[in-house]
């Protein structure tokens, strides 16, 4: 399959496109990147330098892409850290031109804009920009907790809230809007980490250990999303899609640990990330 990749590129680590690229390569997939902006590393380092692309460089290379025929070929849209209101607009581009030529293309929007520790980390008009300009063109939506409370106004203390706030996201009759919202970081009070799938008929969650990592790497969310579009392009049916991609990011998770990196070892355990052994499965859950 071929997939579009909007999202940040750093040379050093793996954030965004630099962590979604390989997953997705390795799963079989031709992936076009466009990056929002080139780093020298993720800011979480406290230095960092580099250059955000004006949303016009953008909307150039969206536009280059459907002049080639790219589009016309494309069977997935994965946007990620976009950090600037006017780049959404390059955003909305892509998803209109992909989708007027491949009206089955799956788009998947993940929503990157702060976590807990940490705040929001890109301009304060985004989440509205993403409310009310990507939302409605995404099949899939993957916030973490911080970002769920963005997205909807809602606090989001435990399962259930995270459960509907995620439904309230999802298409209404007008049938524009996720079918799909992905709701990571969540914690299950006893050392373990959920993730939480929900459509409008089912919930799943998968359960994970929770690693003692101080600080968090960067980059788990943006692994996750493209591991899981990757798997459901390859055609996996949405527990097994999370099960695959859940698994996959412990095993690079897992690896970073004990080599104890402060960056994903996403190099390192390519082969486990794709293959995992230990395996975290996708349990229904009663709404
Ligand atoms: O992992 C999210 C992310 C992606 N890209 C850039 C970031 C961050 C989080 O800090 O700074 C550039």
């Amino acid at each position: 399959m071929k997939i579009v990749s909007l999202q940040s590129a750093v040379a050093y680590g793996h954030v965004g496109n630099s962590a979604a690229l390989l997953p997705l390569q390795r799963l079989g997939h031709e992936v076009w990147p466009v990056d929002t902006v080139q780093f020298s590393n993720h800011p979480g380092y406290g230095v960092f330098d580099g250059m955000r692309f004006p949303a016009a460089h953008l909307i150039a290379m969206v536009e280059g892409l459907a002049a080639v025929g790219a589009l016309d070929q494309c069977d997935g849209l994965l946007t990620g850290y976009l950090g600037e209101a006017a780049t959404v607009e390059a955003a909305v581009l892509a998803a209109g031109l992909i989708r007027s030529r491949r009206p089955d293309a799956l788009y998947l929007c993940d929503p990157v804009m702060g976590d807990a520790p940490r705040g929001l980390y890109v301009d304060p008009a985004l989440p509205e920009a993403f409310r009310t300009r990507l939302l409605p063109l995404a099949d899939i939506v993957t916030p973490n907790r911080f970002e769920l409370e963005c997205l909807t106004g809602r606090a989001v203390g435990d399962l259930a809230d995270a459960a509907a706030a995620a439904r309230s996201l999802l298409a209404g009759p007008d049938r524009r809007g996720p079918r799909l919202a992905l709701v990571t970081g969540l914690e299950d009070g006893r050392d373990g980490l959920i993730v939480l799938a929900v459509t409008a008929e089912r919930i799943w969650q998968v359960r994970t250990p929770r690693l003692p990592f101080s600080p968090e790497p960067s980059g788990t969310g943006d692994l996750l999303a493209a591991l899981l579009l990757g798997r459901l392009l390859s055609g996996y049916a949405v527990p097994e899609a999370l099960d695959l991609a859940v698994s996959g990011l412990f095993a690079v998770l897992e690896r970073t640990w004990v080599e104890r990196r402060r960056e994903l070892a996403l190099v390192a355990a390519q082969d486990a990330m794709i293959a995992p052994s230990r395996r975290f499965a996708a349990d229904p859950v009663e709404p």
